[in-house]
């Protein structure tokens, strides 16, 4: 029966089976990833609650097993050689005890060390930022009258990592503007959802096409979108380009899949279908490496009619245009209402800056007194216009204007 009485831990939470492993914890996020280690293992274990209501983790007795007063900690009787090893800090015991039995952690040493790269990405990375999201949002810090600190360490976007870069990684270097793109995505829905109000949500996407689209010196005093398509990913950065990848690639990701969810959102569906295509993308790919090539299929499978410019079930256009592609249409909007302002008696959406064959719907939204709400979109080829004669909207409205949620990525939208 191995002795533990030198270790002052036990003093105040008393080892009843010293042979097992012990286990100083309370069911906290980081305290559960031992739990759930030792439950998967199936390594026999007993546990003491480290009370926070007591402060007990601050007491010398646990001071003396982790000097940085936190959960999760272990006492080995078992240790290396057969001796007792006391460990602090969850990452370093999930390795501990991964080698000790043998299990989750690979023995190909490339295979073993791309798990612990995650294992220091959750410590490093994730761990922390959920930390100081929780105390900002939920505890203490919520009070605090300086919201700076709350809007730094949200981080929506090194959050959202965990899906997109995680559970979905990326194939090649083509491919990484999703994980980066997607991840700043969610950061858009973070502002619409968490920080509300739709001017909020109008200034993330106008800072995102300023990145785009504005050349300053971290670039290289280049426009970031004339250098390259997103899937050039790290390549787009060079002596010349600088810091170009990082304003191209998040930014225009994060647009593409924006304006993805624009088309599929309809006033009666919302975003479900949008959701849908979204959860399918993970329940097919989970846990792997996608192709640009995988999502686009994906995409294409859950598209509408309206959609389908080239009529063929396929979104060839849009990937072309926006993903593979480099250009960046302008817009422009002229209407007259009629006298009582309930139809649009003459109208005209024109698109420029554009090759011929550069397609987009654009979608065209009325204000009856409750805000824009989208009724149509008109599809646009080249640098053409399209005209709207004696559009009846059944009921007055205040004004229209076209890709008021900032639907479509573009260098200026004029609403006249
Ligand atoms: N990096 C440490 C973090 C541990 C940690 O932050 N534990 C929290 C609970 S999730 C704690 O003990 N907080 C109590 C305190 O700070 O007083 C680990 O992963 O073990």
């Amino acid at each position: 029966m191995p002795d533990l009485s030198a270790f002052p831990i036990t003093a105040r939470w008393p080892a009843k089976y010293p042979d097992r492993l012990q286990l100083y914890s309370l069911p906290t996020p980081n305290g559960v990833k031992v739990s759930i280690m030792l439950e998967e293992i199936g390594l026999p274990y007993e546990v003491h609650l480290v009370d926070f209501n007591k402060d007990d983790q601050k007491t010398p007795e646990f001071l003396s097993l982790n000097p940085n007063g936190k959960i999760p900690a272990i006492l080995d009787p078992d240790g290396p050689g057969g001796k007792p090893l006391p460990l602090f800090e969850s990452g370093a015991i999930l390795q501990y005890l991964a080698e000790k039995t043998g299990k989750l952690l690979p023995a190909d040493a490339a295979r073993r060390y791309q798990t612990i790269q995650w294992v220091h990405f959750q410590m490093g990375g994730i761990g922390p930022m959920f930390g100081q999201v929780g105390f900002f949002n939920k505890f203490a810090g919520k009070d605090f009258e300086d919201k700076r600190p709350l809007q730094r360490y949200v981080a929506p976007h090194e959050i959202a990592h965990q899906w997109w870069g995680h559970v979905i990684g990326w194939d090649s270097y083509h491919d990484q503007w999703m994980s980066e793109g997607f991840a700043e995505f969610s950061a858009s829905l973070y502002v619409q959802f968490v920080r509300q109000g739709l001017k909020k949500f109008l200034d993330f996407w106008d800072n995102q096409r300023d990145l785009i689209t504005q050349s300053r010196p971290a670039t290289g005093d280049i426009k970031p979108y004339t250098i390259g398509p997103v899937t050039q990913g790290y390549r787009l950065s060079n002596a010349k380009t600088r810091a170009a990848y990082q304003f191209l690639v998040y930014p225009k990701g994060a647009y593409i899949l924006h304006m993805i969810r624009m088309m599929f959102y309809t006033a009666r569906d919302k975003d479900t279908r949008f959701q849908s295509l979204m959860h399918d993308l993970v329940q097919t790919h989970f846990n792997h490496d996608i192709s640009t090539e995988d999502f686009k299929r994906i995409v294409e499978k859950h598209m509408s009619k309206d959609m389908d410019l080239d009529e063929n079930q396929r979104l060839d256009w849009f990937f072309n245009e926006w993903v593979y592609g480099t250009e960046i249409p302008s817009y422009r909007f002229e209407y007259q209402l009629s006298p009582d302002g309930s139809a649009i008696s003459s109208g005209r959406i024109t698109q420029s800056g554009v090759s011929d064959n550069f397609k987009m719907l654009v979608p065209i939204y009325v204000d009856f007194g409750k805000g824009l709400a989208r009724i149509g979109s008109a599809k646009l080829i080249g640098n053409t216009s399209v005209e709207i004669n004696d559009l009846k909207l059944g009921q007055p409205i205040k004004r229209a204007a076209i890709c008021a949620m900032d639907d479509v990525l573009a260098l200026s939208i004029q609403n006249k």
